[in-house]
């Protein structure tokens, strides 16, 4: 008896140890609609989210659809630039885009800039600890903070980069915010 009131208490440690702080810091905005020409490749809102556990991304698009289904090709994506540090400009990359093997799926990826590995993945209808989900026009990438080297901030840009694979080439690139990356979000421990 005694030994079974121990272990019930032992677990209720654990579960509050392991709970994560409720506190979470984010940016978001709405962007302009209809500053490129495909609507499915217009960003009209951005949410970054840096808990203590994880980095959720989110971007809303004037026009939705599973990418598995309408975007064009592979070059075709949604790439935030996680800029952790000095010196200036991203040093990881996230990127949600399409890969062609059996089927056709939807991948997240983070990319390290400077050797352009990937250091985290995730994939369409799969769980685990990195999550990529597409709803409607949502777009939504979550992935541990230790993807990014688990930094206390990070500034954050989404781009929609849109390749109407025609001759030539033309790549349409929408930019959230507009103006630069957002402020540090940082996330209290
Ligand atoms: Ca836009």
């Amino acid at each position: 008896m005694r030994r079974v009131l121990l272990a019930s208490v032992v677990g209720l440690l654990s579960i509050l140890l392991l709970s994560p702080p409720a506190s979470a810091a984010e940016t978001q905005a709405t962007d302009p609609v209809n500053d490129v020409p495909y609507d499915r490749g217009d960003l009209i809102f951005y949410r970054a989210i840096h808990r203590s556990a994880n980095v959720d991304l989110r971007v809303r698009t004037e026009r939705g659809g599973n990418p598995e289904m309408v975007w064009p090709n592979l070059n075709t994506r949604i790439r935030w630039r996680i800029d952790v540090g000095p010196p200036a400009g991203p040093e990881y990359y996230a990127d949600i885009q399409i890969a062609r093997g059996v089927d056709v799926v939807m991948l997240g990826r983070v990319r390290r800039v400077s050797d352009n590995q990937v250091v985290c993945q995730a994939q369409n209808h799969v769980s685990g600890n990195n999550i990529v989900i597409q709803t409607q026009n949502v777009y939504r990438f979550q992935f541990l903070r230790g993807c990014i080297g688990a930094p206390n901030s990070f500034r954050a840009r989404a781009t929609f980069i849109w390749d109407n694979a025609a001759p030539g080439g033309t790549t349409y690139i929408d930019y959230a915010p507009n103006g630069g990356p957002t402020a540090p979000i940082t996330s209290s421990p």
